[in-house]
């Protein structure tokens, strides 16, 4: 582990909050310096929620910043270039702007987990700006709509993802199954030193699946009957029907109906209770047609559910506790369960522990009045980032850091779990 001063509360905030300010653009906050040069979706959902205390202005700027993304279509893409910063897969491979429904900052046309609902929630609880709250409103439904229309492939309320980007969790092992079913491809493309994530096969087929999409023009029809990638994956859906509930409580705020929030939300746990439960919640390949039966901290996205139903809650926290998978590392979550033959505690979502993941799951324990493991995941994950620092992941055995330093979502994310931490010190 690298040496690292451990360092009180208040400096650790302090820390925290002049990485966000050093990845801020000006416009946007990057997701790391270098590494990430531009605005990615789901991060930017963290930053805005880590910042909703602290720098409101910024986090609502950030969202807004976000919005400029979407296209008309509400695809809300997942990254957006506000710079000409080089990074591939760039601009120029997604060409956004030959698309008519593309907004005129040029983005990627994949989307990513729909966490902005929750966001935005997070942003009024904090602040009250009802403004906001009326601004953003549409855009979020209309993202909503999006995915309700236009990737429910499998016909019963949940949204398919169609590339293992759009899950935030790249390489998780879940996507192994349905990659190998892939035809082999050899581009050579190569961005940045990969090392510790994809072997150069998966990283080819990332970019053909993605030229596949684009040169369908993406269109619907090209997802619904052709494109080889569509899985429905429990985090992404758990992450929407957490923004729908959001949604149906900010609707009263924007002055919209709530009800066809509640019932997506309705909807979309049925669907996840159907489709994707068997003993524990798993992906469902939809080309295939089965269960991909690796369970990773996406089993726990369901979680984040109020309305998850005894049983499946009962069971997914004794799994999330057992030596599957927190009982067995030092530190909370590994992204994989460790008896899985795919897991590895080096490699990118292959058994690293993320803070982002472990907020979700923190967020989600509170939604149960888990008291305990909420505490044990807030301690757990501000351990790693004293330790260590705010990398991108952590080796969930010995917490030290890997990936990139100053990683945007671990520092904000931090200045909300170290609030977190004091509500409890206080109420304790
Ligand atoms: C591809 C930016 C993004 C995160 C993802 C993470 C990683 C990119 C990559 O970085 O994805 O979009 O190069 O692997 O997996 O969750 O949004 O931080």
């Amino acid at each position: 582990m690298e040496a690292r001063p451990a360092v009180d509360d208040a400096a650790l905030g302090r820390e925290a909050l002049s990485v966000l300010e050093a990845n801020w653009t000006g416009s946007a906050t990057v997701p790391a310096p270098g590494l990430y040069p531009h605005q990615w979706s789901w991060d930017s959902a963290f930053v805005v929620i880590g910042l909703a205390r602290h720098h409101p202005g910024r986090a609502r700027a950030e969202l807004l910043s976000l919005l400029q993304g979407q296209w008309s279509t509400g695809m809300l893409p997942h990254i957006v270039f506000h710079t000409p910063e080089a990074y591939f897969p760039g601009p120029a491979v997604w060409r956004s702007h030959d698309h008519e429904a593309a907004p005129r900052v040029l983005t990627s046309g994949l989307t990513a987990p729909p966490l902005h609902g929750l966001a935005l929630q997070w942003l009024y609880r904090h602040t009250g700006d009802a403004a906001l709250v009326r601004l953003a409103f549409p855009a979020l439904a209309a993202q909503h709509a999006y995915l309700a229309e236009a990737r429910d492939l499998g016909g019963a309320g949940l949204a398919a993802i169609v590339h293992p980007w759009e899950s935030g969790m790249d390489d998780s092992p879940a996507w192994d199954e349905p990659l190998a079913a892939l035809p082999e491809i050899r581009y050579g493309y190569r961005n940045l030193d990969l090392d510790e994530r994809h072997p150069d096969s998966d990283h080819d087929r990332y970019v053909w699946l993605a030229l596949r999409y684009r040169d369908s023009g993406y269109r619907p029809e090209y997802l619904r009957d052709e494109h080889p990638f569509a899985i429905e994956d429990p985090m992404f859906n758990g992450i929407w029907l957490a923004s729908c509930h959001a949604m149906t409580e900010l609707a009263r705020v924007a002055g919209a109906d709530p009800a066809p929030h509640a019932e997506r939300a309705d909807r979309i746990r049925h669907a996840l209770l159907d489709r994707l439960w068997d003993g524990c919640f798993y992906a469902r390949d939809l080309r295939a047609d089965r269960l991909i039966r690796v369970c990773t901290v996406g089993a726990f996205g369901p979680l984040l559910d109020p309305g998850l139903p005894g049983e499946q809650l009962r069971t997914c926290v004794e799994i999330l506790e057992s030596v599957r998978f927190m009982g067995a590392t030092g530190y909370p979550v590994p992204s994989c369960e460790i008896r899985a033959a795919q897991f590895d505690r080096t490699r990118y979502w292959r058994g690293p522990s993320w803070v982002n993941t472990n907020w979700l799951l923190r967020h989600a324990a509170g939604v149960h009045a888990l008291d305990a493991l909420g505490r044990q995941l807030t301690n757990g994950t501000l351990r790693l980032v004293r330790q260590a620092g705010f990398r991108e992941c952590f080796d969930p055995f010995d917490g030290s850091g890997r990936g990139c330093r100053d990683f945007s979502w671990s520092a904000a994310l931090t200045l909300d779990l170290l609030a977190d931490a004091l509500a409890d010190t206080l109420e304790g």
